[in-house]
Formats: C-alpha cells, structure tokens, sequence
C-alpha cells in the first residue's frame, strides 16, 4: 500500500485530494498546524479513514518527524498562506510559509528519503502581469503580489531540486479552482454565499472589488486528479492546470444570481477595501502539455460549477436558519 502525506490537509484542495487517494488505497497521513480551535471542517466525513499529524511549514523540525515516521511515498505540499490580498499585509509570513517553507520540506525528503515523490502546489498567480496569453509551461514569470512572488520561489525551488539532487519533484502550475468547500474570502464563494444570503433574506447588497478581472476557474474535485497523475509520470516535470477558458468576476455575478431568479446590478456595491495594490487582470491556461502527457482534462464546467457553489450554499443556509 502507498502512503502519502498531504500538507494543508485542513484546506480546500486537501480534502479534495485526500478523498480522491482513498479512493485509490492510499494510506492518508494529513498535515494539519496547531491551533486553538478545530480546524477539521473539510475533512469532517473521512476523519476516520485517514491519519493526522502535526507539524508546521515553519518548523523544521516538525517536518523531519513527520517524514522521519511515516515514511510516505508521495508527499503533495498543499499547505500555504494562499489568500493574495492577505499577502500584502502579511508579505514576510507569506514568503517564509510559501517559499522558504518548499525548501524546508525538500531539505527534509533531501536527507531523510530522496526516494520520495513530491508535488508542490504552484499557482498562476506567477504568471501575474501576463507576458502571453494564454499562458504555458513556458510562458514567462511576472508575479504581481508578494503570495505570486512566494509561489515562484517554491516552483524554482522544486525545480532545483530536482536538477540538482535527482529528486522526483513535480510543480503543478494550477489556475484557480473552486468549490463548495473554498474559503469564504475567495471571490467566487464570496458571491455564493451572497446570493444565497440575498435570495433567503439574510442580506440585501454585496461589497465586491474589481469585477472586470477574469480568472481560469474550474472544479476542485477534477483538479486533486491532475496532482496525483504528475506523481505517477515515469519523470518529473511542471504542468500548467486549467480549463482554457476565462470569465469576469462581472460574468460569474451574473450567472450566480440569475441562477436564483435575482439581477447583481441591484445588490453588488463597488467597495475600494475589496481592491487590490496590483490587480492580476487576466488568467487564461493552455493545459495541451497535461492533456497530452498526463490525460488530464477538467470534467465541470464554468456554469455547473456556479451552480454548484450556490446550490450549496443556499442548502447549508437553509439548514442553519430554519434549524436554529
Ligand atoms: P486553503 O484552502 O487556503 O488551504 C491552505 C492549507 O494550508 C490549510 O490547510 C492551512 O491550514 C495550511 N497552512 C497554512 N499555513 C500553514 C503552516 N504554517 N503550516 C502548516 N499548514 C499551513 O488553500 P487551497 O485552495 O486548498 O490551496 C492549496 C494549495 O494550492 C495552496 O498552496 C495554494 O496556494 C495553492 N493553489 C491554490 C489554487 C486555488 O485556486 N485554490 C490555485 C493555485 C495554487 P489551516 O486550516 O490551519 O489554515
Ligand atoms: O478569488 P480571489 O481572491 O483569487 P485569486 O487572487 O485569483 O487567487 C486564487 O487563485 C490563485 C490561482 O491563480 C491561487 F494561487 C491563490 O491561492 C487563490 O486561490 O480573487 C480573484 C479575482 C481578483 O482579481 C480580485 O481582485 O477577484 C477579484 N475580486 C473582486 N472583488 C475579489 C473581490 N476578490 C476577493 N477575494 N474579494 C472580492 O470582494
């Protein structure tokens, strides 16, 4: 049997991945940091199929026992300070969780087990000011926030180390991805959670910032797929991960609440506190090199996907209000 270690298993993409590895006959060891209060949420319903361990992308140490006991094959290092507008307030934390956090944990495979296969969850964040449209594998770096700057450190960082000490080590170039389970902050879950605020009376506007950026955005649950096939390729490599498709952030306001019969002219409020230093205008992927090495290709598309995340929360608002 595999074992395999997944960092930020308390996150979105973490209980996404560890389903999908169940499913697959992995033993699951989930990474999760300290804290005063639970932080098990997402990964609620397989608490009893999986092992958690404690240790902090900050603390060395912490991550050699990690690796040290439990020996996995596959370690996914999804944990990271991932909320961009976040990253300027908190740009040292950021970089050392991001970046200097990706050196921690390959220094520890480089020493305990070189052996290990190693995924590092990059973003396309890194392609930031795009040079190229859409973008690849290829397309060059130009990040606009000090999370993108983070992020390319820990993509050259597993690139190194790769190069240099023969490390099966393989960077995932994702584009955004969104679900049920995204962190409220995010854009997307942010305008679910509004809309299903509005249509249930619970609120009557929506403070947004720009609604003309566009984003590449797909489903979570198809995108765990395409990290755990990088790690099964007979050699390392990066991929850019996408739909190949961009839609505004006005375009997702639009279908979220006609989808429950409503117009977002009458509910969003333009809010400057929702703005950004630097805006990452337009994000758009050419996933052919992952479709081609890997079969990988998204399965939900824009609109399910709206759907979805409203669906969702419209439930689980319904729940609490009427149960309380
Ligand atoms: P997420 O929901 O914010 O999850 C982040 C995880 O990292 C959480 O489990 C968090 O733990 C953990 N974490 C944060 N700081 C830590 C620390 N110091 N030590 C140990 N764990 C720590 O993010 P996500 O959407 O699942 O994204 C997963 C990864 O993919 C991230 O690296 C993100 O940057 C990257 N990425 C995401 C996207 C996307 O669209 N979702 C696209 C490209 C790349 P707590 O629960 O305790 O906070
Ligand atoms: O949903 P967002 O906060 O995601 P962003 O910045 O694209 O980052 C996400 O995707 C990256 C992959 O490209 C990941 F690496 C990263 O970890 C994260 O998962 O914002 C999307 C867009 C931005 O242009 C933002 O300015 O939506 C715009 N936006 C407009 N109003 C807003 C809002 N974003 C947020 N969060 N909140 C708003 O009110």
């Amino acid at each position: 049997m595999k074992t395999a270690l997944i960092t930020g298993i308390t996150g979105q993409d973490g209980s996404y991945l560890a389903e999908f590895l169940l499913k697959k006959n992995y033993k699951v060891i989930g990474v999760m940091r300290r804290s005063s209060t639970t932080t098990h949420e997402r990964i609620e319903h397989i608490l009893d199929k999986i092992t958690l361990a404690q240790a902090d992308m900050h603390d060395q140490g912490s991550l050699i026992n990690l690796i040290e006991e439990y020996q996995p094959t596959e370690v996914y290092n999804l944990a990271a300070q991932s909320f961009v507008h976040s990253s300027w307030n908190q740009p040292i934390l950021t970089g050392d969780v991001n970046a200097l956090g990706v050196t921690r944990l390959l220094e520890t495979i480089r020493y305990v087990n070189p052996k290990i296969r190693f995924y590092q969850a990059s973003s396309s964040e890194m392609f930031g000011k795009v040079q190229e449209i859409p973008q690849n594998e290829k397309t060059p770096f130009y990040p606009r926030s000090p999370y993108g700057v983070a992020k390319v450190y820990g993509h050259w960082i597993t690139v190194n180390y790769r190069e240099s000490f023969n490390i099966f080590a393989s960077s995932g170039i994702l584009f955004n991805h969104e679900s049920p389970r995204r962190g409220l902050e995010f854009v997307t879950r942010k305008i679910s959670d509004g809309v299903a605020r509005i249509k249930l009376g619970l609120s009557d506007r929506l403070n947004l910032g720009n609604l003309d950026a566009q984003r590449d955005w797909g489903f979570a649950g198809d995108f765990v797929e395409a990290m755990w096939l990088m790690l099964q390729q007979s050699e390392p490599n990066n991929y850019v991960i996408g739909t190949g498709e961009t839609h505004s952030v006005r375009e997702f306001c639009e279908i979220a609440f006609d989808y429950v019969g409503l117009e977002y002219e009458k509910y969003v409020i333009n809010d400057e506190h929702n703005f950004r230093p630097a805006e990452v205008d337009l994000l758009i992927s050419d996933p052919s090199q992952a479709m081609k090495d890997l079969g990988w290709k998204y399965k939900v598309s824009f609109k399910e996907l709206v759907k979805m995340m409203v669906d969702a929360d419209l439930n689980r608002l319904e729940y609490h209000h009427y149960s309380n």
